[in-house]
């Protein structure tokens, strides 16, 4: 089989060797019964790691997200988020089919809003008639603006602002283990300021599939009802929670090298005649380029048939996500290959 350079996410790791052995040595048991031994470790190390009261293991960020936004509103209710968020953008309209709850966007600056921003659309109680605002939202990274890091001292502010307006604060921390290698701020210095936090083991961590949701135990407590209720119950589960573990325990200091391979990649990227990058956007995996006049389908369609995936990000953009399946001469290889199709 042709090898291909994939960059169309870091969700194509493969488990590793020392991950496939720590699923194959797994305990297990039935989750729903809340017996599987290795399930329940992964939830006690991660809301350890979190710092939080309690975790939950989910079978994706998708559904981690849309739990919590399920236990934290009522239909009717409305979140606040960036115009590009996840939630937004790419959760299948989620929020309203599962929730009956609205979005409320904002434009952020590289994904990122502040609370002067925000304030102007937090409904006054005493509207009866308008939708009752609950939850503000944040992404971090925020992927669809290129992986970029929202800043700790505006966290603060916007919890700061939540509090006070008595609103939740939930981050879709997907790649927050990408933003706290680079930051050097721990992941439960991060999570101390959100009620909720959804992150992702299956991303740049390369585990197969799943995710965590932490928060205080009666916000785990209802989140466990509606993962239940959603098919989200899982039976000897410990199979894939040990690769989770085993993400969480070895894979997180080493995204540092995916951020060097994705700089690595941009500058290359500047270097091209016809690709626009901006070097500054590119904090952590990810790098987001365009490619002039020419058609992007026919961009991707031909670097494919030198042997590199890519994929796409808003309109008009070219998205490539750098990860621990994709070598550095790999990355030097991506680009020659890009420069040859561009020329
Ligand atoms: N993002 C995927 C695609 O859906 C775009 C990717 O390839 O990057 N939050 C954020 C910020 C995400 O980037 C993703 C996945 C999710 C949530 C959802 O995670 P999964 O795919 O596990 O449901």
């Amino acid at each position: 089989m042709k090898k291909f350079i994939d960059l169309r996410s870091d969700t194509v790791t493969k488990p590793s060797e020392g991950m496939r052995k720590a699923m194959y040595e797994a305990e297990v048991g039935d989750d729903v019964y809340k017996e599987d031994p290795t399930a329940n470790e992964l939830e006690s190390f991660a809301a350890e790691l979190l710092g939080k009261e309690a975790a939950l293991f989910v079978p994706s960020g998708v559904m981690g997200n849309q739990i919590s936004l399920n236990v934290l509103t009522n239909p009717g209710d409305e979140v606040i988020c960036e115009k590009d968020a996840h939630i937004f953008q790419y959760e299948s309209g989620s929020p309203a089919a599962l929730s009956g709850i609205q979005l409320s966007l904002i434009e952020g600056t590289k994904g990122i809003f502040t609370p002067e921003q925000v304030e102007p659309l937090i409904r006054p109680s005493s509207a009866y008639y308008m939708a009752r605002t609950k939850v503000i939202e944040v992404e971090n990274t925020h992927n669809r603006a290129g992986g970029t890091i929202n800043p700790i001292e505006n966290i603060k502010a916007l919890s700061g602002l939540a509090k006070k307006h008595n609103l939740y604060f939930h981050l879709d921390g997907a790649r927050i283990w990408n933003a706290s290698v680079e930051t050097g701020i721990l992941p439960s210095e991060y999570a101390s300021h959100f009620d909720t936090v959804s992150c992702c083991l299956s991303k740049g961590l390369g585990a197969p599939i799943g995710s965590i949701i932490a928060g205080k135990k009666d916000f785990v407590k209802d989140a466990y009802r509606v993962r239940k209720a959603w098919g989200g119950g899982m039976r000897q589960v410990g199979i894939i929670a040990a690769a989770g573990l085993y993400a969480l325990k070895n894979n997180i200091g080493r995204l540092k090298e995916d951020h060097e391979k994705a700089k690595k990649l941009a500058y290359a990227l500047a270097e091209i005649k016809n690709i626009q990058v901006d070097l500054a956007s590119v904090e952590t995996n990810i790098v987001m380029f365009s490619v002039g006049k020419m058609n992007v389908e026919d961009f991707l369609k031909k670097c494919l048939e030198h042997g590199l995936m890519l994929g796409t990000g808003k309109v008009g953009i070219i998205r490539a996500v750098t990860h621990m399946d994709v070598s550095f001469d790999e990355i030097n290889h991506a680009a020659k290959i890009i420069e040859k199709v561009v020329a």
